[in-house]
């Protein structure tokens, strides 16, 4: 039974326990709903194909009745739910009963309750009540016109423009299915490094035709927007924010938009940042542009995410402090429309980073969380680099903002500010690729992402299990190996490329393996030994008060967590420090030997992911298992180029021999 993996997680197939699919039928002889339309079309139909599949048996969706023993969806107002999209599955007079204040609320609650099906739960485990924790969780494509994907790695763009608005693909629907069983609500289509063109009225169309069929799964279209566009695609001579016909024309174009697409979710914004166009080129700041897209959305339902990711080009500047130095003095100018989104690091989604210091330090404007799921530094669909502990060692951190337990989450979610705008964005790694992601485990970071949209506080594990028992096997000890396998990949990646916090050491441009002797290139900030910073004495960032000075941007107790290199733990040591050859660690080595041995190991237990999945192979789809497999193969063979790059290179400053069990006999 071959598996192209195009299903992802929406599998389906029949369970083979006969028992436990006697206990399911027996809850599942009907699917009743009143109307047959938008999204409660999609519930009910999500449910049919799903308790098809697994049943192995038709189940009649039916408009009323009094019967008993089926799966009956209701709206309701009534529902205790704290928010519009929270669901409830109980079970009453003999039903299992899915109730949301709306539709969107019930097809969330179809999509968890078929879940629980595919992980094989008891029914007797309802009620269940959940509730999303974040208000906008979205995709965000790199997509371009052309149909390339700056940073995708699974093929082309989903989105066909050339086709568009007359043919609409299938395959867009089951895009929106896999977003909304994950909780996802927004997508927008195209890349930051924007397009005029989907400002006019030819691609509007096309958005439009694409916005119609997500429309039914509850996702909205976000565009991302070329700053210049008044002037590009408006024929103005100016597109400074504050010019009256700037204004007028932005309006305008909000009015043209929402005609087409009543639902539009609003703009994305990237200005000033990697020779991008911005209001700073008008001697405007960045809250006048965002406010005046702000006031352009007028009473539509509408916001702006702009961006925080900039950085100049200053030799004897520090690029992580670049964002907190550009948007603290804006804090509490921005429109109330507007959600500045932050990515999770200073940097640049590097394999490690402490969380960006703007989320502790924007008390008075709501803070969008921006992840990168695909794997532009983590080895792109060659390695397989499982996400969500990266994901949430970033969410559970305490930024103090407001005080201890102040978390990245909490900030992003709105509870730290008291506010009703939250949002969290992945830079999506889907492509046109049949299995949407290359590699097929690729898979499991979109849904990862997606499942912490809703709720951040499912642990790694729990994510990594539900997946890989809805999308490769529910045979426990198969299961278990690949979820072992998941859960140390990021750490054995952070170790075999940049252990210690070691960051930006890859290949320039492509950012594909190692480069870390680069020290030539257009900008400063562009050329590794800025970040690193060997020489004979050691390596690594001093952002202390001695060097950059970048700690000072947190919270004094986040300060203190970090600006000792006596305590700062290891994981980030080199991010704040730097730190002799010569020094010992905690570990007992010094930092030369760890820093090898970290490479040595990480390489080698690569080896070790290849055996965990070997374990798995009677258990799994064959073809996919020789997918992954042969990445495996070459992810460690990459690990040992990445390994011998960077100790040979380090050792020309280090001048120490590799330690012994480490070294080749002669
Ligand atoms: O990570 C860097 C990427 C660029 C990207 C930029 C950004 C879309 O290398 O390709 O551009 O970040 O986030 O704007």
């Amino acid at each position: 039974n071959a598996d192209d993996g195009y299903r992802l997680w929406l599998k389906y197939d029949l369970i083979k326990d006969a028992g436990l699919r006697t206990a399911y039928a027996s809850q599942a002889g009907f699917i009743q709903v009143t109307g047959r339309s938008g999204i409660l079309a999609s519930a009910a139909g999500e449910l049919q194909a799903g308790l098809q599949g697994l049943l192995g048996k038709p189940v009649p969706v039916v408009s009323s009745g009094s019967k008993t023993g089926g799966i009956v969806l209701t709206v309701s107002q009534a529902v205790a739910l704290p928010n519009a999209e929270g669901y409830q599955l109980t079970q009453q007079g003999g039903n299992v009963v899915i109730s949301a204040k709306t539709e969107a609320g019930v097809l969330y609650g179809a999509f968890a309750l078929l879940r629980h099906l595919q992980t094989r739960q008891p029914l007797r485990n309802l009620p269940q009540s959940s509730s999303p924790k974040v208000r906008y969780r979205m995709l965000n494509h790199w997509d371009n016109v052309n149909g390339t994907i700056e940073r995708g790695y699974a093929g082309g763009t989903l989105w066909k423009w050339y086709e568009l608005p007359e043919t609409v693909d299938p395959r867009y629907r089951d895009y929106a299915r896999a977003n909304a069983s994950l909780g996802i609500n927004g997508s927008v289509l195209n890349n930051v490094n924007a397009s005029a063109r989907f400002m006019t009225a030819e691609y509007l169309q096309k958005v439009a035709a694409i916005a119609n069929v997500f429309r039914a799964y509850g996702i909205r279209v976000y565009l991302s927007v070329y700053f210049p566009a008044p002037k590009v695609v408006g024929g103005l001579k100016t597109s400074d924010p504050l010019d009256p016909q700037v204004k007028a024309w932005w309006t305008d174009k909000v009015a043209e938009i929402y005609k087409l697409i009543p639902d539009f979710g609003g703009f994305l914004v990237k200005a000033n940042s990697e020779g991008e166009p911005g209001p700073q080129d008008y001697g405007r700041t960045h809250a006048d542009g965002a406010n005046m897209l702000a006031e352009a959305l007028g009473d539509h339902d509408g916001i702006v995410l702009w961006r925080s990711f900039v950085y100049k080009a200053d030799p004897k500047g520090d690029r992580f402090k670049a964002a907190y130095e550009e948007f603290k003095p804006l804090d509490g100018q921005f429109h109330k429309k507007v959600i500045v989104q932050v990515k999770n690091g200073p940097i640049d989604f590097q394999v490690r980073e402490p969380f960006s210091p703007l989320f502790g330090a924007m008390d008075r404007t709501p803070l969008a969380m921006e992840f990168q799921i695909t794997q532009e530094y983590l080895g792109f669909a060659t390695h397989s680099v499982f996400e969500a502990p990266l994901f949430k060692e970033c969410l559970d951190s305490d930024t103090w903002q407001k005080g201890k337990g102040s978390t990245v989450a909490k900030v992003i979610d709105g509870s730290v500010g008291n506010y009703t705008l939250s949002a969290m964005a992945g830079v999506a790694n889907t492509g046109s690729d049949r299995n949407w992601t290359g590699n097929p485990m690729g898979q499991a970071n979109w849904y990862a992402f997606g499942r912490l949209t809703w709720d951040h506080t499912l642990a790694s594990e729990t994510l990594a299990r539900e997946w890989v028992n809805m999308t490769l096997t529910t045979e426990p000890k198969a299961a278990q190996a690949i979820t072992d396998m998941m859960l140390r990949s990021r750490e054995i990646y952070v170790d075999y490329t940049n252990p210690l916090g070691l960051h930006h050491i890859m290949g320039y441009g492509i950012h594909y393996g190692p480069e870390p002797w680069l020290d030539r290139a257009p900008r400063p900030d562009w050329r590794h030994t800025y970040y690193h910073r060997a020489d004979s004495i050691g390596v690594g960032f001093d952002r202390t008060a001695s060097g950059s000075n970048a700690l000072s941007q947190y919270k004094p107790e986040v300060q203190a967590q970090w600006n000792n290199p006596e305590s700062c733990p290891l994981p980030y040591l080199l991010w704040f420090h730097h730190v002799a050859w010569t020094k010992k660690l905690p570990t007992g080595r010094t930092l030369w030997d760890e820093i090898c041995t970290r490479y040595y190991t990480g390489a080698d237990a690569v080896g070790w992911m290849q055996q965990q999945w070997a374990q798995a192979k009677p258990a799994i789809d064959p073809e996919l298992y020789a997918d992954v497999a042969g990445r495996l193969a070459t992810q460690h063979r990459e690990a040992i180029w990445w390994r011998d790059a960077c100790v040979l290179y380090f050792q020309t400053f280090a001048k120490r021999p590799i330690p012994a069990p480490f070294r080749q006999p002669d």
